[in-house]
């Protein structure tokens, strides 16, 4: 590790707690054990006041001063993010419809002076977070956009009940809503084998109280989520003020980049690196 990464990690985390510099210390053994026998056992663990608490009012300023540069657009999505299709079964949990209002701030609008922006491109601590998540290395994603994103729930407004693509997700509570827009996940609802539509109805339609776990979050706080299997959503932030998270994106492999379609729903926009990475894929450029 390089005396500026040492650096880095050292004003930002609190290393007192979680010597992520030390990687031979039982303290830092402990911690990763730790994690995954929380995420084995549900899915989630939570680092607490993993930020340095005298950078907490700092961290939740910076994001603050970034909401507004989000892409807001409110879209009607469904739990799996497919298209409300007709030949769905009428009971099938696909056909609620749901406003995802929540808006995102993409990376190449969050300085990388930023302290959200410190923490994520930081190899130490993606080699942590590898080795909570069990994986041989982490990668930071190759999209401009989506890699870094300052997710915010404003007012009125929820981020409703979905799974996630990827199969692990690391964020960061920047902003807490004065009431509502807290994290509510349903550990291992689904399994790749089996769906579990009738509890995923339940869930959906409010009657799923017995599956539903709620996570108390504060700025500072580092969430690792294994989303794939896991139901979740941030429900109506219902007060004044919006609910800011940092989400870092990170894959398995390296040169990972979303797709066109994607990225315009969530963005309302796409880079070269979009269209670029679809005419690999395709090995054409034909219109379609
Ligand atoms: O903002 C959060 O805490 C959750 C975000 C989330 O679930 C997602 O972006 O997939
Ligand atoms: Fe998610």
């Amino acid at each position: 590790m390089s005396t500026a990464e040492a650096a880095t990690l050292q004003r930002v985390v609190d290393t007192g707690r979680y010597p992520l510099t030390e990687p031979d210390s039982p303290a830092r053994r402990r911690l990763v054990e730790q994690a995954r026998r929380e995420l084995a056992e549900s899915g989630c663990t939570v680092l607490r006041d993993f930020v340095r608490a005298e950078l907490h009012e700092e961290l939740r300023a910076e994001c603050a001063g970034l909401a507004p540069r989000a892409h807001f657009d409110v879209e009607t999505v469904n739990v799996y993010n497919i298209a409300v299709d007709d030949d769905l079964p009428a009971d099938h949990p696909g056909r609620i419809p749901f406003r995802r209002g929540n808006a995102f701030v993409p990376r190449d609008r969050i300085p990388p002076e930023a302290l959200v922006s410190l923490l994520y491109g930081d190899a130490t601590f993606r080699t942590f977070l590898a080795e909570c998540f069990e994986l041989p290395r982490l990668h930071e994603l190759a999209d401009p956009l989506s890699a870094l994103v300052l997710n915010v729930v404003e007012p009125g407004m929820e981020h409703p009940w979905h799974f996630d693509t990827n199969e692990f997700t690391v964020s960061m509570l920047t902003q807490g809503a004065s009431d509502g827009g807290e994290f509510e996940y349903c550990p291992g609802i689904r399994t790749a084998r089996d769906e579990h539509f009738d509890d995923v109805r339940d869930v959906l339609e409010g009657n799923g109280e017995r599956l539903v776990h709620r996570l108390p979050l504060r700025p500072g706080d580092l969430q690792l989520f294994k989303g794939r299997f896991s139901l979740h959503r941030v429900s109506p932030v219902a007060g004044a003020t919006a609910r800011h998270s940092a989400i870092f994106a990170y894959s398995e492999r390296p040169g990972v980049v979303g797709s066109v379609a994607r990225t315009r729903q969530l963005f309302g926009r796409v880079l070269p690196e979009h269209l670029d990475a679809e005419r690999r894929v395709r090995g054409d450029e034909l219109l379609d």
